[in-house]
């Protein structure tokens, strides 16, 4: 552990996880396992921020659990593990808490989203996740975060938040990087393309599952919103048609180029299916995986102790850290 430099990331179990999710972040997180050593965490302490049946919760921390495992993540590589399983995420949350200002929170995009699409539940944990955020971060000293573009405000405040305790204290947290996909770092709705794809877009049509059959992905490719015109060419004029060709190059490894080349001429039609399928092949065996891990619960309840364990165990120390330098030990 100690050479090898560290990689953190979480996703949210409830609503099950988008194609977004997957080619945003959850891909890279296999990929990066030979290089670095990674922790993966299901942040169910953060999908608290949305009032859930709790029975369904726990269900859901285990099939976000299991869909990790099913995407590439291997418990014996990397640490894999749930937040709430590890306590020190809460209460460095809270240190880090007093160290973010009110200014900072209120700039917050996603607040400012969430908070107007749910004025009935604008709760102060909505308000406080990115703090929440830095802290799973900072508790393992990751050097990079592999996230979609639609986290990187969060983990900028998280660097903010760093670099003022350092400042302050002297050296105590690493400053993490970000990263970032080549292609499809932003996965686009389906049907209003200007808006990213969501796991809670009332619209089914709008997002592609990972649990989703193979024949409603490429139904839903089929009625995805495009242009006017019948080109398939990449442009910001055509951002239906772009996050198509995003999608298509993200899990075929084809340039932009080659897609654009590979469909001159040929009409939306084709291409729509052409992607569906695509995208149908690739997460048709993550699927059947899936099920096959979900249902041995004895292995996925030692995967997840095992990796709470080893998580607690680094987590401790660095808040041991940062306790003694606030002069709380
Ligand atoms: N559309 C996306 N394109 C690329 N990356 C994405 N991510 C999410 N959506 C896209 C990345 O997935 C990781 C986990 O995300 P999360 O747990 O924060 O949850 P979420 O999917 O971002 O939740 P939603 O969809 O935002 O929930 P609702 O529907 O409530 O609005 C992150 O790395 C994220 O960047």
């Amino acid at each position: 552990m100690a050479d090898k430099k560290r990689v953190f990331s979480g996703i949210q179990p409830t609503g099950g996880f988008t194609l977004g999710n997957y080619l945003g972040a959850v891909r890279n997180w296999g990929v990066l396992q030979d290089e670095y050593k990674c922790l993966y965490c299901v942040v169910d302490l953060h999908s608290l921020t949305v009032r859930n049946d709790p029975e369904v919760l726990k269900k859901q921390i285990r099939e976000a659990y299991a869909m990790l495992l099913a995407s590439g993540v291997d418990p014996q590589r990397s640490i894999v593990f749930v937040q709430s399983h590890v306590a020190q995420h809460a209460e460095l949350s809270w240190l880090l808490s007093c160290y973010t200002q009110f200014g900072e929170l209120s700039r917050m995009t996603q607040f400012k989203d969430k908070s107007q699409k749910h004025p009935e539940n604008i709760n102060a944990g909505l308000f406080t996740y990115p703090v929440l955020m830095a802290a799973d971060i900072l508790l393992y000293d990751a050097d990079l975060v592999p996230i979609g573009a639609d986290q990187k405000q969060h983990l900028e405040l998280t660097r903010d938040i760093a670099i003022r305790f350092n400042g302050v204290y002297g050296d105590t947290f690493v400053i993490p990087e970000g990263y970032f996909p080549k292609v499809a770092a932003r996965v686009m709705s389906l049907q209003q393309p200007s808006d990213k794809m969501s796991k809670s877009d009332p619209n089914e049509n709008a997002r592609i599952m990972m649990k989703d059959s193979s024949e409603a992905i490429v139904k839903k490719f089929k009625r995805a919103v495009t242009d006017s015109d019948s080109r398939i060419v990449f442009s910001d004029d055509k951002p239906g048609i772009s996050n198509l060709i995003s999608i298509y190059s993200a899990v075929t490894g084809k340039t932009t180029v080659e897609v654009e080349a590979e469909f001159d001429g040929k009409g939306y039609g084709a291409f729509k299916t052409a992607v569906g399928e695509a995208v149908a092949d690739i997460l048709a065996p993550i699927r059947t995986e899936y099920d096959r891990l979900l249902a041995d619960t004895a292995y996925l309840d030692k995967c997840m102790a095992d990796g709470a364990a080893q998580a607690a165990e680094i987590a401790a120390g660095t808040l041991l850290r940062v306790q003694k330098k606030l002069g709380i030990r």
